[in-house]
């Protein structure tokens, strides 16, 4: 999978030259061996092996690095603020995929946000 939810994972491995080897779905019946040996909890991917997990869920993926490279806030207050973060840019980037779709009047207030 390029582009999509992998991404800020690879992003964040590589900035904490953090080596990973990556396997591609390509065919659906890995996908459902996957499944079949229950490696997906949510039936979903992307999904992370690392020390000895196989971990799902974009955000629980990045929250365990960034806690395992010790960039996850030095405190719950920290943490509070780096999650306001990327929770405002989650929404934002949902904000410029929907742009086109937006009437020119809304388009002007959502600019402004
Ligand atoms: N909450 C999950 C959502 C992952 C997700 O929607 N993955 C899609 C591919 S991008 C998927 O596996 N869809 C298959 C399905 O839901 O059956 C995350 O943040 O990683």
């Amino acid at each position: 999978m390029e582009g999509g939810r992998a991404e800020s994972i690879r992003w964040m491995l590589a900035a904490y030259g953090i080596e990973f080897e990556e396997n591609f779905i390509e065919e659906k019946e890995q996908y459902d061996q996957m499944v079949k040996n229950g490696d997906l909890m949510f039936q979903q991917l992307p999904m992370v092996e690392m020390d000895g997990m196989k971990l799902v869920s974009s955000r629980a993926i990045l929250n365990y690095i960034a806690g395992k490279c010790n960039i996850y806030g030095k405190d719950l207050k920290e943490k509070a603020f780096i999650d306001m973060y990327v929770d405002g840019n989650s929404d934002l980037m949902a904000l410029l995929l929907a742009m086109p779709f937006l009437k020119e009047d809304e388009k002007e207030a959502k600019r402004s946000y």
